[in-house]
């Protein structure tokens, strides 16, 4: 999606909260939606001082393990950096899921698909940092992936960076702990690697 003005007339500056699209075949069946929250100044007068808008959208692949248990219930979140810009925080991947937020996804064997829209250009992630609540009946999940592409607003993959995990985020299972993070990143991008806890706090202020 991309939004802009051409700064025409009195006081043009234009404050956007959000584009909703839907896409309807002749039957009147919607087949997609996308929704891009924007909520900020188009307007040369304003931070970021430009009257155009683009988005990204990132698709998400999950891949939950084949072995007894794999699956899980509790909420999954997912953060995307590169070295310590963290420029994307899901806190409930599920709600994004292709096959709707009521699907029961991160079962045992699945390959689960999400698409989160964006209201910023496309970023390459290099570091991706996934974790569980531990919450739910045996909230224990192996496993094995974290595939990301990010497309423009034209559909055309700009990155793609694929993490393979291949171990139990589980407080029952080694290494006994619900978070994984997988870093690709170039050193010279490491060089402010912040405990998750102090992460998150940057996120949510940003
Ligand atoms: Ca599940």
């Amino acid at each position: 999606m991309i939004i802009r003005h051409d700064n025409s007339g009195g006081k043009p500056g234009w404050y956007l909260d959000f584009v909703y699209t839907g896409a309807y075949d002749n039957n009147g069946v919607k087949k997609f939606e996308s929704d891009f929250g924007v909520y900020r100044w188009l307007a040369t007068s304003e931070p970021p001082y430009n009257t155009e808008a683009e988005g990204c959208i990132y698709k998400v692949e999950v891949g939950t393990g084949g072995v007894k248990n794999a699956g899980t219930d509790a909420t999954v979140s997912l953060t995307l950096c590169a070295g310590s810009n963290c420029f994307l925080h899901v806190p409930n991947l599920a709600q994004y899921g292709t096959s709707g937020p009521s699907h029961d996804y991160f079962e045992r064997g699945n390959r689960d698909l999400f698409e989160i829209p964006t209201n910023e250009g496309c970023n390459y992630a290099c570091r991706m940092i996934i974790r569980h609540d531990n919450s739910g009946n045996k909230p224990g999940w192996y496993l094995d992936f974290v595939y990301t592409g990010a497309y423009d607003n034209n559909g055309v993959k700009r990155f793609e960076s694929d993490f393979t995990v291949n171990r139990w985020l589980a407080t029952s299972e080694w290494p006994y702990n619900t978070e994984a993070e997988v870093n690709h990143c170039p050193a010279q991008a490491e060089n402010a690697h912040l405990p998750f806890s102090l992460l998150e706090q940057y996120v949510n202020n940003a």
